[in-house]
């Protein structure tokens, strides 16, 4: 950028902070509201110059632009990790360099050393909310439960397995069969397909999806197999993003927990506050509500995202 002598330019580019973001990729609308996010954040006008790189859901892609960024010497480096392990390596290799890594969004299975702070959601606390809300409604009749999971091995669908277990455990929902769709609408869709064939529409009362885009390829699928999504087969998801309050709303999907995407600025204050060698919280959770049908359209018009 500028550098003229004496040009005294308002955005001083001896200031300006590379940041490297190792983003999983775009399997899903909660993952192009956190791209937009971000890249509002760590703008040029924000002071940022930010290299981004999608890694398409692939981890050794993913390790490698880590690696890259490293290479490249920026300032510092943001990561969403698409699984939780296989981290130890890259991430010491970081800190070796002296760059700090501010992880958002998932987290990883390293040592906490490793890296400078995390910002997210609390997934296993989603997942709670979620079965809860099953439990309730649901928990009382034998309910053959079928579950859409997210990428084998991240923390949002290892967490949130968790959370909404636990909140099932000692009620009538039995989970019959339990995939993973890979967090995208895709999958969820031929997962739900295999489902319906396997057990029938008929066999089926609920779908408990880790997120939206899975759980509108889901209704998909209960629609092409003649099926009332929402009430022959009731639907649970996770995110609340456009498609999915709006499925909500249109009586499709019964319950949705949110999971907040808008986590650009909070990122990129940590990023700032951490190369001023300030001291920053380790976790930085950000609050999540949830939807009932009712709920959501009450506020769908007012959402940003
Ligand atoms: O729920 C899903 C996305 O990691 C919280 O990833 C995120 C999840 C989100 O693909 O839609």
């Amino acid at each position: 950028s500028g550098g003229d002598a004496g040009s005294g330019g308002d955005s001083g580019s001896g200031d300006t902070i590379t940041v490297g973001f190792a983003q999983t990729g775009s399997e899903s609308g909660w993952r192009s509201a956190n791209t937009e996010s971000m890249k509002e954040a760590f703008s040029a006008e924000n002071g940022f110059d930010l290299v981004f790189n999608a890694a398409d859901n692939d981890t050794a892609a993913q390790i490698a632009a880590v690696r890259d960024f490293i290479n490249q010497g920026v300032d510092a480096i943001v990561l969403a990790p698409i699984v939780e392990d296989g981290w130890d390596d890259v991430l010491q290799e970081a800190a070796d360099a002296g760059i700090p890594v501010i992880l958002e969004d998932r987290t990883v299975s390293a040592s906490d050393d490793l890296y400078a702070s995390w910002v997210g959601l609390d997934f296993e606390k989603e997942g709670e909310m979620a079965g809860a809300w099953a439990a309730e409604q649901y928990g009382a009749e034998d309910t053959k439960m079928v579950v859409l999971e997210g990428t084998t091995g991240s923390a949002p669908a290892n967490d949130r397995a968790a959370g909404f277990d636990a909140a099932i455990e000692g009620t009538s929902i039995e989970k019959i069969d339990s995939q993973t769709g890979d967090f995208t609408r895709d999958g969820g869709k031929t997962v739900m397909e295999g489902f319906l064939q396997k057990y029938g529409a008929d066999g089926i009362d609920l779908v408990y999806a880790h997120n939206d885009d899975m759980a509108l390829g889901a209704i998909e699928a209960i629609e092409a197999a003649g099926a009332v999504p929402g009430e022959d087969i009731k639907i649970i998801s996770i995110d609340a993003v456009k498609d999915g309050m709006q499925a909500l709303v249109d009586g499709k999907i019964n319950f949705i927990v949110e999971c907040n995407p808008l986590l650009g600025e909070l990122a990129a204050g940590l990023v700032k506050d951490v190369l001023a060698g300030e001291d920053v919280e380790k976790e930085v959770y950000v609050e999540d509500a949830s939807f009932t049908q009712e709920q959501a359209a009450e506020v769908i018009d007012d959402r940003a995202y």
